[in-house]
């Protein structure tokens, strides 16, 4: 069975991080193991929420698995709690990375605007973690915030403007950048990449849902690695995992208690992605 481990934070309440990845993940028959980086109440678009930082057990974590010996297919990183962490995820990266896939959410703001907690210093610091990733997915607010960049937003843009913070992500290092939440017109809303080793653009575009949901970053990114890992192409697992995403924000919708600012119902998306899975 293939196996990866997934390092973000569980924000016990909200679904974000651990409480995403696992599930979606797991579905994907696809074993996950997981290093917590903190517990919260909740995720941080809360009025309020606790925080115990977990960084202290990283590295017994990281020790004692080098013991073991043990190996996985991916290395999936998403929110990380502090400029430590950061630090100690490139330490991880090399004992761990040989070989294997090293996926790069560098989650932390969205909007324009970097979540509570997190300063521009902590965004450069997440840039050399992407530095050293296989594949990276921040949205156009954590490229702008890693590369000091202006940030533009959606309808400012154009391509010349994605294509350009796309070169510099991959001139950092990072073999494969994929922009997400791209929308040039408002009615097509996708991600869109940069192979830096065929120097190729890549796009994958889907009518857009008129209403902004938290937490799609962490159900786009979760499908994604699954779907790399079970095999598929860079473009089919992008256009699954976009998919997948559309389908968590359309079941969404349709619930009387889905709430924008709370997290997307990917649970009720979870047989349509299984199905294209199997295809
Ligand atoms: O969805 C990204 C995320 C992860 N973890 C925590 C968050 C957020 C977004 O707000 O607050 C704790």
């Amino acid at each position: 069975m293939k196996k990866i481990v997934s390092v973000q934070d569980v924000s016990c309440y909200g679904k974000c991080s651990l409480t995403v990845a696992l599930p979606v993940v797991s579905a994907m028959g696809v074993e996950t193991a997981i290093i917590p980086t903190a517990v919260l109440s909740t995720h941080t678009q809360f009025s309020r929420f606790t925080f115990r930082d977990l960084t202290d057990e990283i590295e017994p974590i990281a020790t004692h698995w080098k013991e073991e010996k043990l190996h996985f297919d991916a290395l999936y990183t998403g929110y990380l709690g502090s400029s430590r962490q950061i630090s100690l995820m490139r330490d991880f990266f090399r004992d761990f990375g040989e070989g294997t896939l090293k996926f790069v959410d560098p989650a932390m703001g969205d909007g324009g605007k970097l979540y509570v907690g997190f300063t521009p210093a902590f965004a450069h610091e997440m840039a050399t973690l992407c530095a050293v990733a296989d594949v990276i997915v921040p949205n156009v607010t954590e490229a702008a915030f890693m590369l000091d960049e202006p940030y533009l937003d959606d309808g400012e843009y154009d391509e010349a403007y994605i294509q350009n913070l796309l070169r510099k992500l991959t001139a950092l290092g990072a073999k494969i950048a994929i922009l997400t939440g791209v929308t040039f017109d408002g009615k097509k809303i996708g991600a869109y990449g940069l192979d830096s080793e065929s120097g190729e653009f890549f796009s994958y575009f889907n009518d857009r849902v008129p209403v902004k949901f938290h937490g799609t970053g962490d159900v786009f990114s979760s499908a994604c690695v699954g779907a790399l890992v079970n095999g598929l192409s860079l473009a089919d697992s992008i256009a699954l995992a976009a998919d997948f995403t559309r389908e968590s924000i359309v079941k969404t919708l349709a619930d009387p208690d889905g709430a924008s600012w709370y997290g997307v119902n990917f649970e009720e998306a979870i047989p349509m992605l299984l199905d294209r899975l199997k295809k």
